[in-house]
């Protein structure tokens, strides 16, 4: 809105400046009379007009706005109308010393701050208005969280039916994928007494079939290379009478969608394969978030996280379960094959949340 004051001398000059000035749309929104000496009057107009609609062109519309914005915008409008339909809880958290306290050490242990609002929104709306501490809190909390992470157990029934069973590691560069493989293949191997072959895709990194190579050998599995979607295929054929084969796969930036579509395509051989997507602990959680977003384009069978050892929080690891519908099936706890893997249980994974020193372990 755009205000102005007129001086004239009288009431009918100064509505006449407005009309002209601000045109016949203007309100009035005062008049007075200003004495400026024996014999010498004046009237004072104060009006307002609608500041007049932009002349300029207006921008087009871009016409193609990349999804993954829309996503964003979209998950910004949701989370806003979160906020407006929920501001009692709001209120309530400011107001709830135990509460508000719940609420920032979540934060603090990296879960995602939306997920923890409408988690504890819910925990909050079970506890009936009883009066709680925050370990009563939490403990509501959990009971809703425990609902949204599962854990899966891949290796429960390993058989050769059909052929043999292909397990599949594949993740981001460096996560651990040839590492976790080899744990895997030693409890596998030692432990279960099945029979196994090993295949390595990651001709890419130089020194990357040596690693898995030395592991097979110090396991006595035999291994083999392949380059290629039809060397695969007649890799694993080859390892027909083995109860499973696992298959290493070359890291890359799962962030580019592509490279997901050219990895599924190498799998797309009338084999069931059962996919692990390895994903470091230590990754920033939208990093973490957008590979597995890409990784949809694949059937997963669980995630694996990796390196926890390298990493105080782990509230990443627990938004993932909470955002996507996957089950977490192994752990690795550090560099040492085969000792540090270890089986994700959901007590484990709940017990992230909690200080450092009162982590299951
Ligand atoms: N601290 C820690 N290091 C790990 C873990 N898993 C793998 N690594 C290390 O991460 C590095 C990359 O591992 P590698 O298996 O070659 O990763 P890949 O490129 O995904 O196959 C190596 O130095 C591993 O020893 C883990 O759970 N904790
Ligand atoms: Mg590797």
């Amino acid at each position: 809105m755009q205000v102005k004051t007129f001086k004239a001398p009288t009431v009918e000059k100064a509505l006449a400046q407005v009309k002209k000035e601000l045109g016949p749309e203007a309100i009035i929104l005062s008049t007075r009379k200003v004495g400026a000496g024996p014999g010498e009057s004046w009237v004072e107009v104060s009006a307002a007009r609608e500041q007049p609609a932009s002349t300029a062109e207006p921008k087009p519309a871009p016409d193609c706005v990349p999804a993954e914005m829309i996503n964003e915008l979209q998950e910004i409008k949701g989370f806003l109308s979160l906020l407006i339909s929920s501001k009692d809880q709001l209120t309530q958290l400011r107001a709830n010393q135990p509460l508000a306290e719940l609420y920032h050490s979540l934060l603090v242990r990296g879960l995602d701050e939306k997920q923890v609002f409408i988690l504890l929104s819910k925990a909050v709306s079970d506890l009936n208005g009883e009066p709680a501490d925050r370990s009563a809190m939490f403990n509501a909390f959990c009971k809703r969280l425990v609902t949204k992470v599962s854990c899966a157990k891949p290796f429960r029934v390993v058989s050769n039916s059909g052929g043999p069973a292909v397990y599949t590691f594949v993740g981001p560069t460096g996560v651990g994928k040839t590492t976790t493989l080899a744990k895997l293949a030693a409890y596998l191997k030692i432990k279960r007494r099945i029979e196994l072959g090993i295949v390595s895709l990651d001709t890419y990194r130089i020194g990357a079939v040596e690693q898995l190579k030395t592991y097979a050998e110090i396991l006595e599995i035999p291994f083999s290379v392949a380059q290629s979607k039809s060397e695969l295929r007649s890799a694993i054929d080859d390892f027909s009478h083995c109860d499973a084969v696992m298959v290493d796969t070359t890291g890359k930036n799962y962030l580019n969608r592509d490279h997901v579509r050219h990895l599924r395509s190498l799998f797309e051989n009338g084999r069931r394969c059962s996919h692990f997507l390895v994903l470091s602990a230590t990754a920033k959680d939208e990093d973490l978030q957008q590979t597995i977003v890409h990784f949809r384009e694949m059937e997963i069978n669980s995630l694996i996280f990796t390196k926890l050892d390298e990493t105080v929080h782990h509230g990443c690891i627990v938004n993932q379960l909470v955002r996507f519908n996957y089950p977490v099936s192994y752990l690795g706890t550090g560099q040492r094959v085969p000792e540090d893997i270890e089986p994700a249980t959901q007590k484990r994974l709940l017990s992230f949340l909690l200080p450092a020193g009162n982590q299951a372990d």
